[in-house]
C-alpha cells in the first residue's frame, strides 16, 4: 500500500506569522479578520499569532522572509489587495508580490501562502472578503494550517 500523506488544517501548537498591506485597507483588514478568526477558531492561541501590516503588497517578501525565518514561526500567511487600474502597475505589484512569496516558502522550506487578491476592480476584491461568506483569508488560514501539518508528516 503506498503511503499517502494528506494535510489537515490544525491549529493546535501552531505558530503563525501573517503579513498584510495597508494598500485598500478596507479590503485587506477584512481578510485579516477572517484569517485571525480561523486560525483562532483551529486552535491556535492569540499569542502564537504575529500580525505585520506593510505599505503595499510589493512589500511583502522582504518582511514574509524575516518572519519566516525565526525558529517560533512555522508558517506565513500574506493577505493583500491588487487592483488593475489603468497602468502597468498592476501587473508589476502583483508578480513582485507573487513571485517573492514563492521565493520566501522555497528558500525557508516552510509554507508561505499567498493570500493577495489580484482583480479587475475594487467590487471584485470586496467580495473575495466577506465576513461570512467568501473570504480569502480565511481560506489562507486553513491552507496554512494544512500546509504545516502536510510537511510535519512529509
Ligand atoms: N499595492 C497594493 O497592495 N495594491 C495595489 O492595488 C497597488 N496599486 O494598485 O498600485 C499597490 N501599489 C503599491 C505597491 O505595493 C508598493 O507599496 C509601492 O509601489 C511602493 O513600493
Amino acid at each position: 500500500m503506498a503511503k499517502i500523506y494528506e494535510g489537515k488544517s490544525v491549529g493546535k501548537g501552531v505558530k503563525i506569522g501573517v503579513v498584510a498591506s495597508q494598500f485598500n485597507k478596507f479590503i485587506t483588514q477584512r481578510l485579516v479578520d477572517g484569517c485571525l478568526k480561523e486560525l483562532q477558531g483551529r486552535g491556535v492561541v492569540k499569542n502564537d499569532i504575529r500580525l505585520a501590516w506593510v505599505p503595499g503588497a510589493y512589500e511583502i517578501p522582504i518582511v514574509a522572509l524575516k518572519l519566516a525565518k525565526k525558529k517560533n514561526v512555522d508558517g506565513v500567511i500574506c493577505l493583500g489587495a491588487v487592483v488593475r487600474g489603468e497602468t502597468m502597475h498592476f501587473d508589476l505589484v502583483a508578480r513582485g508580490a507573487a513571485e517573492g512569496i514563492a521565493q520566501v516558502s522555497l528558500a525557508t522550506g516552510k509554507p508561505v501562502i499567498f493570500g493577495v487578491l489580484t482583480t479587475d476592480t475594487v467590487d471584485q476584491a470586496y467580495k473575495r472578503s466577506e465576513p461570512k461568506g467568501d473570504n480569502k483569508g480565511r481560506d489562507a488560514a486553513l491552507a496554512a494550517l494544512e500546509m504545516i501539518n502536510l510537511l510535519s508528516q512529509v
